[in-house]
């Protein structure tokens, strides 16, 4: 440790691409991909409903707006929006004791017993982050839809998790390829709240400052096959831990079905694999346990090419840069 030593803020500019020193810098962090969006793709469900469109847009002017520090904004989500989530909510309740792991289905418990988690209500995303702090310290910020990987990783470096608001097309209740916020609440949150995972979650975000392009791909590719559609082990079944499984009944039966692959999580390959983003995926990747998947991504993060290391102090919510030569 004696060897590190903090890094000069023109020493590393030179040689990485910006990222945010301090959770308040995430205000710059909120670039868009333009995919899935129901204006500009023609398959989107709500391509053809005005009304639909109209509220995409008041609520992506939310997320636009909110600034670190501010309180995120209550949602009157309308009865059609609550019907939605009474569909999947109602799914997610069923299948959830006997597919999800033991970490999901412990938090989601404590999310019903705090009255968060019911099914004729939408969660607001205030209530969920105060509920977030208090076990893992994560937090919430509004998102207006799908960030780019950079933006979107950043902030898992500051145990801030980027969320939509908007609620998914009442004519696809149980799959859609884009996140919303039925996604964000019922595959995200629980997780986010179990120690473990929270911590995976941030060494992910850590690993991203100031990588390569090239190796934000790669860390994009392991998030996608881990916290956004990872299985794991529990007492010889296999269950789901991926939140984009977690909040599409479809495809949880799916991954867990003989339809598909199963191949054991491996960092260095996982991060290679091609994926698409529209349907179900034809390869599921399988962790012993959440510390066996951290542990090796933290071999795997060690043999990248950064020239320094980072570290975050929750005191100040600042990321510490370090020398590791
Ligand atoms: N397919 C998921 C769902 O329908 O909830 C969303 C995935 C977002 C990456
Ligand atoms: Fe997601």
């Amino acid at each position: 440790f004696s060897s590190m030593n903090l890094l000069a803020e023109n020493n590393i500019s030179v040689k990485a691409p910006w990222f945010p020193k301090h959770a308040s810098e995430l205000d710059n962090c909120n670039h868009l991909m333009t995919k899935y969006e129901p204006d500009l793709d023609m398959n989107h469900p709500g391509f053809a409903d005005k009304v639909y469109r109209q509220r995409r847009k008041e609520i992506a002017e939310i997320a636009f707006a909110f600034k670190y520090g501010d309180p995120i904004p209550h949602i009157n989500y309308t009865d059609v929006e609550v019907k939605t989530w009474r569909s999947v909510f109602r799914t997610v309740q069923d299948l959830a004791p006997k597919h999800a792991c033991a970490e999901y289905r412990a938090a989601f418990q404590m999310l019903q017993d705090e009255q968060i988690f019911v099914d004729h209500r939408l969660p607001q995303l205030q209530e969920m982050s105060d509920f977030l702090r208090k076990h893992t310290g994560f937090s919430l910020r509004p998102a207006a839809g799908l960030l780019t990987a950079r933006d979107f990783l950043a902030s898992l470096a500051f145990r801030i998790f980027q969320s939509t608001q908007y609620v998914r097309h009442v004519n696809s209740p149980y799959h859609t390829p884009e996140p919303d916020t039925i996604h964000e609440l019922l595959g995200h949150m629980p997780l986010l709240a179990d120690p473990s995972f929270a911590q995976f979650s941030q060494e992910i975000g850590l690993a991203s400052l100031g990588a390569s392009d090239d190796e934000i791909e790669k860390l994009s590719t392991v998030y996608w096959f881990t916290v956004e559609f990872g299985l794991c082990k529990e007492h010889g079944q296999v269950k789901a831990y991926g939140a984009g499984l977690l909040s599409a009944y479809g495809e949880l039966l799916h991954a867990i079905s003989d339809k598909c692959e199963h191949r054991a999580f491996e960092p260095a390959t996982t991060a290679v694999q091609p994926y698409q983003d529209q349907e179900y995926q034809p390869i599921y990747y399988v962790a012993e346990s959440f510390e066996d998947a951290k542990d090796k991504f933290r071999r795997w993060v060690s043999t990248m090419s950064r020239p320094f290391e980072v570290r975050f102090n929750p005191h100040t919510e600042r990321v510490e840069i370090l020398d590791s030569v």
